[in-house]
């Protein structure tokens, strides 16, 4: 596919499309209260799908009317055993997530992915969930999907310090310890996202957070609610890049989810000295406008607790980079690995291609900046972020890039093309 370019700047306004964690976990929540959730602005794209499709193989009824979805809450112990085993496709955060739910159910469930997916590490959620009285197999006896769970009613409460810093290992164990007796503790290595974590309070339920530290008792009972999921700001990264580093630009990004534990990218803006404004915050439903301009930038080091506040926007932040004077240093970053693909090689190999100074690290990238991008063939290697990162690299780039594997972009954002063509400045904007 020929990628598109902007010539004379982005120009416009763009409402991002629904925040991908969120919406997973609203079906999630919404299947394990009681009563009936809805849930507006759920985000239609595949990685989300996966999960719906996944909940009613477990006999949770779910309808959508193309503008709201309802669940009707089965509660903890109303899940039924799948009649065969449930395809997850390429999302992490489905596998991850029913694993811990299903660790408390007395049926044996088998979840596998794509190819990608049947690739990613699961012993990170299966130690822990082992450790509560759940037996957990991998594809011979490895640690890669199909996962077997053989859940049980008896789980028992855990004390765990994490060795990764992953939202998705602590939202499983915290499913296991809402259906657990007594209650557990868990400490993360660095403080992720916490949606899980807010959403058992929105929906009745009881946890403690302090700094790294989470605890909760269970059984507990949860009832159900209505839920707006905001835009997702890792959505919203790729523009904020785009109209920093395309010149002659200015966006306006309408309601991005600002959830403190998300808004690394933000941080990394700022400090590189981009023009943006955070404007009409809604504190209560954590949402804002961003508004961005094209500037100068300065190279950063990006390293440290902030990487899970930006995991996800490390492809797009290196881009950024590349745009930047001076040396960039992404440190710490070694989960990149372990994405959809390994981001660290899928980032600095197939922006080399275009031109870029970037070296991969064992934990991270070196950027050199600024450094003038050229049109070639890239591929996304079936992950959406990776594709995503280089249509906009495409847009400041000399010459044609054409893009393999354009489709993976469907995980989270489908109208993402109709979306950049909107903005290009003399396409159809002043
Ligand atoms: O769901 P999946 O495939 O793992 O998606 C990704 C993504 O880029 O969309 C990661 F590849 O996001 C994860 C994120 O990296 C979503 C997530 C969540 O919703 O809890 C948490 C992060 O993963 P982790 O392993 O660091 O907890």
């Amino acid at each position: 596919m020929k990628l598109l370019q902007a010539p004379n700047g982005l120009y416009g306004s763009i409402t991002v499309p629904a925040d991908k964690s969120i919406s997973h976990r609203s079906i999630m929540f919404g299947a394990l209260a009681i009563g009936q959730t809805t849930i507006k602005n759920f985000l239609r794209a595949q990685d989300c799908l996966s999960t719906l499709n996944a909940f009613k193989k477990l006999g949770v009824p779910i309808t959508d009317d193309g503008t709201t979805i309802t669940v009707t809450g089965v509660g903890f112990n109303g899940l039924t055993k799948s009649p065969a085993a449930i395809d997850i496709g390429n999302s992490g955060t489905t596998i991850r997530l029913m694993m811990g739910i299903l660790a408390g159910q007395n049926f044996t469930t088998t979840l596998f992915g794509d190819e990608s997916l049947n690739r990613r590490p699961m012993e990170r959620v299966m130690a822990p969930l082992r450790q509560m009285g759940a037996h957990l197999t991998g594809k011979e006896d490895s640690e890669f999907p199909p996962i077997t769970i053989q859940g049980t009613k008896e789980l028992v409460p855990i004390d765990y310090q994490m060795p990764v810093a992953s939202a998705q290992v602590k939202s499983a164990i915290i499913f296991a310890a809402l259906q657990a007796k007594g209650t557990s503790t868990i400490i993360e290595k660095e403080i992720s996202r916490n949606h899980t974590e807010e959403m058992i309070r929105q929906f009745g339920g009881k946890i403690m957070t302090d700094g790294r530290e989470i605890r909760l008792t269970g059984p507990q009972t949860l009832s159900a609610q209505n839920v707006i999921v905001p835009g997702d700001i890792s959505s919203a990264a790729f523009f904020l890049v785009a109209a920093a580093i395309t010149p002659d630009s200015q966006l306006y990004l309408k309601n991005v989810g600002m959830n403190p534990t998300r808004t690394g990218i933000i941080d990394v803006l700022t400090q590189m000295g981009a023009k943006l404004a955070v404007e009409n915050v809604d504190a209560e439903n954590q949402a804002a406008d961003l508004k961005i301009e094209t500037t100068n930038l300065e190279a950063i080091t990006i390293e440290g607790e902030i990487i899970p506040r930006l995991i996800d926007e490390l492809p797009i932040i290196a881009l950024l980079a590349t745009q930047a004077n001076g040396q960039t240093i992404i440190k710490n970053a070694e989960e990149l690995k372990v994405k959809e693909t390994n981001r660290i090689d899928a980032t600095a190999e197939e922006l080399q291609k275009m031109g870029a100074d970037i070296i991969p690290t064992a934990d991270g990238l070196i950027i050199n900046g600024p450094t003038p991008l050229k049109g070639a063939e890239v591929s996304s290697r079936g992950d959406h972020r990776i594709g995503m990162m280089l249509q906009i690299a495409a847009l400041i780039a000399k010459g044609v890039t054409t893009l393999q594997f354009p489709e993976a972009i469907n995980i989270s954002y489908p109208n993402f093309f109709n979306d950049v063509k909107k903005i290009i400045a003399g396409e159809n904007n002043a």
